[in-house]
């Protein structure tokens, strides 16, 4: 049998104890697809409201009039939903477990702890003025203050878009002017594998550029204590903002259709858009599919890798855990520091009962060897789970094996910046699991499959993954560009919300995502749009063109190749590929570094201008054969060219 058709069933105790079993699912998948209002009328309550909603869904996927509501008439506020609420029965009981990065540093912080904190620190940013509406900036390290900040801005109205740490100077810069906002929170610097991280420096250089004019406060944690340049007019640090903050501060009724954050993704053209997320039906579908997907039972101790500057730490480290009033753990540091067998430890120190983390960080420890977790019983492991790329089998059996001890379910999520929380998965008391498959849709959500032409597909087939109705967590629009929201994600396919990923459906009608059919690339779980390298590559005085493809990577999934034609007088030498890495790594970020470079006197393309990617692709994964038809290329010189100088790797 090969790895593909390996089936795990449903263990006979999952079954029974797990919130959701087959018959269950059933039902419930029928009536949330046959009567959405019904369905999320009742799982609605699971968010307390102020004034409670009269209507559930009103949603339109039509291209001339995209507009997604959901609760539209309801009010409430999402921080008290993660905090005030769970304040009388677990006010005791731990939120947030935080582990440095250094492992002698950690922290637990109760509801009522986190609860005042929240407070004062939204008492602080009122007092530099901020209002309900308004774009706040975070810059900031894994530390609990980040999710703090985060839910102090939600307590006030205040709208935070939060940009990964790893992100550049310039990148801090194009969103802060996008968004418009008149305050950044950021840290001295960042504590990453041992390593500090320059925050604040990074966060001066982006203001710097003269295109930011909006911003007039930029508050500063001290992490590590180190230097940092001032500026007495524009900084203040955030124990002094809150020094003399009182410890409670009332909520801001929220609509439901109210913007709770925004957060920047790459695309296949174009800069980063920044997806808008509301309020009630974001809270409501993070709840409830961080209940029902990880199985979160309460008193567990659940633990997500991910950063919170991407979707999955603020639906399933924030949002998600602390509305179910569950205990979230918070890791500052990498899955290598001090040594490989850091996961397993984590675990162990803190009785994890769920795991979720990304098939690049299963890679390089699997790269390790079996023996790399024996520093670790893993044992108070029960659930699994992946998300950021399609999982192979083989990591998929490495991470059951080894850091599951073959004992626990892989729930394997597939979902999107902008779905907001998971639309497909595989359910612990409901699935048979097949390594490497996304398995089945949650509630609400119906997948589909359409050729080019946008005819769907039925039964065992492969196509281009689409959703054809909406679900509460969808995002609602790009901030201040609707037009380019349903241009990006509603024209290809009319009336269906297209993802971008390619997708095959089996004969048991279960989901294999296959990975992106646009030009975006996933390396190590980021998405990356090819558009955003390439022009930063060609903004270099020495570079006439470049084109940028994603190749195989045993580590990363996706590496980064580039193709780049020089200027006529520009030589091409291992310097100036340095130089290059380096520039990418300042326009973008350490994340977009081009991990291959090949200079070629020109690219394949077509008469009519355009390159040929799908050439290109070919040559950087090595599978120099079936080129298939090159005819139209203006030069089909070019590329025997570019094959003879491709790179080893
Ligand atoms: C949550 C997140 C979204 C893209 C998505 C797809 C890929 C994510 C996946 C997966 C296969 C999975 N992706 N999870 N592919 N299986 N379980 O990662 O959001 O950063 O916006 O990336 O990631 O290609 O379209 P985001």
């Amino acid at each position: 049998m090969s790895e593909q058709q390996k089936v795990y069933p449903v263990t006979p105790e999952l079954a029974e104890s797990a919130w959701i079993n087959k018959e269950q699912y059933a039902a419930m998948y029928k009536e949330s697809i046959e009567s959405p209002d019904t369905f999320w009328g009742e799982q609605g309550k699971r968010i307390d409201w102020i004034k409670p909603y009269t209507k559930v869904k009103n949603t339109s996927f039509d291209s001339h009039n995209v507009d997604i509501r959901w609760y539209e008439d309801g009010t409430l506020n999402a921080s008290y939903n993660c905090l005030d609420r769970h304040l009388e029965k677990r006010g005791d009981q731990v939120a947030i477990i935080w582990e440095g990065d250094n492992p002698n540093e950690d922290k637990k912080i109760t509801y009522r702890e986190l609860y005042h904190e929240v407070c004062r620190f939204a008492n602080g940013l009122k007092k530099l003025g901020v209002k309900k509406g308004e774009v706040v900036t975070l810059y900031m390290p894994m530390v609990p203050e980040a999710a703090i900040a985060m839910l102090a801005c939600a307590r006030i109205g205040a709208v935070h878009s939060v940009i990964f740490g790893g992100f550049s100077p310039d990148a801090i810069a194009s969103r802060v002017v996008e968004s418009s906002s008149r305050v950044v929170i950021t840290s001295d610097e960042g504590y990453r594998g041992g390593k500090n991280v320059p925050l604040k420096e990074n966060v001066d250089d982006g203001l710097n550029n003269p295109n930011v004019k909006t911003v007039e406060h930029v508050v500063v944690l001290k992490r590590t204590g180190g230097d940092v340049d001032w500026n007495a007019d524009r900084d203040v640090w955030w124990h002094e903002l809150i020094a003399d903050c009182a410890d409670e501060c009332p909520i801001e009724e929220m609509n439901a259709e109210d913007p709770l954050f925004i957060l920047f993704t790459s695309g296949s053209t174009g800069a980063p858009k920044g997806l808008k997320h509301t309020t009630g039906g974001y809270m409501v579908y993070a709840s409830m599919t961080h209940q029902y997907i990880f199985d979160y039972k309460p008193g567990e101790v659940y633990w997500c890798t991910a950063d919170v500057g991407w979707i999955t730490g603020h639906t399933y480290i924030v949002y998600g855990p602390l509305a179910n009033g569950g205990t979230t753990l918070m890791f500052e540091g990498v899955p290598s520091y001090p040594d490989y067998g850091r996961f397993g430890q984590v675990c162990d120190k803190h009785q994890v009962n769920i795991f979720y983390t990304a098939p690049t960080a299963v890679r390089a420890l699997m790269a390790q060897g079996d023996d790399v977790m024996d520093s670790s019983s893993r044992s108070s492991i029960r659930l699994l789970a992946s998300v950021g790329e399609p999982i192979n089998p083989e990591a998929w059996e490495w991470y059951y094996r080894v850091m599951g001890n073959s004992k626990c379910p892989i729930i394997d999520t597939w979902w999107q910046t902008e779905t907001g929380g998971i639309l497909i998965a595989p359910l612990a008391g409901v699935t048979d699991l097949k390594p490497g498959c996304a398995s089945i849709p949650f509630f609400g959500v119906q997948p589909a499959l359409v050729d080019s032409e946008g005819r769907i597909l039925e039964g065992e087939t492969e196509g281009n993954l689409v959703i054809l109705d909406a679900w509460p967590g969808q995002g609602r629009s790009i901030w201040g560009d609707h037009e380019r929201f349903v241009q990006t994600y509603f024209t290809t396919y009319k009336g269906m919300y297209f993802t971008g990923d390619g997708c095959r459906r089996d004969a048991d009608g279960l989901y294999w995502i296959t990975g992106r059919v646009d030009d975006v690339i996933n390396v190590s779980g980021h998405r990356m749009g090819t558009a955003e390298v390439e022009s930063a590559m060609v903004a270099h005085p020495s570079v006439a063109e470049a084109a940028v493809v994603g190749y195989p990577h045993d580590i990363k999934g996706q590496g980064i190749y580039v193709y780049v034609t020089l200027n006529d007088d520009v030589e091409a030498t291992d310097d100036l590929k340095k130089e290059l890495i380096k520039w990418v790594r300042k326009e973008i970020g350490p994340i977009a570094s081009p991990d291959l470079i090949q200079f070629s006197a020109g690219l394949p393309k077509t008469r009519s201008g355009k390159i040929m990617r799908r050439i290109l692709r070919k040559i950087a994964a090595n599978e120099t054969d079936g080129l298939g038809d090159t005819s139209t290329l203006a030069d089909p010189s070019v590329v025997d060219e570019l094959i003879e100088n491709r790179l080893a790797r």
